[in-house]
């Protein structure tokens, strides 16, 4: 098979998994695991020099970090009749990619947004409530992240004033790239509440047959 995913569906692969799933891509998953040494072997490390997982192996062409596997499968796969910007969406898959310049603007500022500004607080909450033994979690760390992740979250709800989707009014790899670190963070029930409109979306990307079945796929990893 010529396109490959690394890495296991619970982990950042979770997002160009995602994207595989919503194009309907016919892929080779290696859910290869973060932990106990796998991503440091000198195999992987001649696919992804940084030890990490995702990558995607694209018939040779090799695309690490999590956000960029997940643009790069969107541009490259968008279906047919929508290879130009210009270009409709009318086969039935959903296009995830960019069809003008704005929209691609917009993919492009939330998708580097949210790693810049949110994720290390996404992933505090997320260690320090839920995915820790109980003795090593330290609630004060998760505390300080929602107090934190409130200021970009504001942002994200003003901007859900004025439409539906991150990209205007249909679901695109923004909303993959953004959604999937958000997750992270629904455990702030406070904060969640203080941004209705966030929260109202989280819930509507998230409840996307794609998305359950990458889930599916890391709760029986
Ligand atoms: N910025 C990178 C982070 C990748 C990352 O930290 N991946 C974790 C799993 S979610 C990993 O591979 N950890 C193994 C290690 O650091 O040894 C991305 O978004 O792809």
């Amino acid at each position: 098979m010529t396109l490959k995913i690394y890495g296991t569906a619970a982990s950042r692969a979770a997002r160009p998994l995602w994207v595989a799933q919503e194009l309907g891509l016919v892929y080779e998953h290696i859910p290869l695991p973060y932990l106990g040494g796998a991503t440091r072997t000198p195999e992987f490390l001649a696919i992804n020099p940084n030890g990490r997982i995702p990558v995607v192996d694209d018939d040779g062409v090799l695309v690490w970090e999590s956000m960029a596997c997940a643009l790069y499968l969107a541009e490259r796969f968008k279906p047919p009749g929508a290879r130009s910007l210009a270009a409709q969406n009318d086969a039935g898959t959903p296009l995830l990619a960019a069809r003008s310049h704005a929209e691609l603007a917009e993919i492009l500022r939330w998708s580097f947004w949210v790693v810049t500004e949110c994720e290390k607080d996404a992933l505090a909450i997320l260690m320090h409530r839920v995915l820790m033994p109980a003795e090593r979690r330290k609630p004060q760390l998760a505390d300080e992240a929602e107090r934190r992740l409130a200021g970009p979250l504001g942002v994200l709800e003003q901007h859900l004033q004025t439409c539906s989707y991150l990209a205007g009014e249909r679901f695109t790899v923004a909303d993959i790239c953004v959604a999937s670190v958000l997750t992270w963070a629904q455990s702030a029930t406070q904060l969640m509440a203080q941004c209705p409109r966030t929260a109202q979306w989280l819930r509507t990307c998230l409840a996307r047959p794609a998305f359950k079945a990458v889930r599916a796929m890391a709760q029986s990893a």
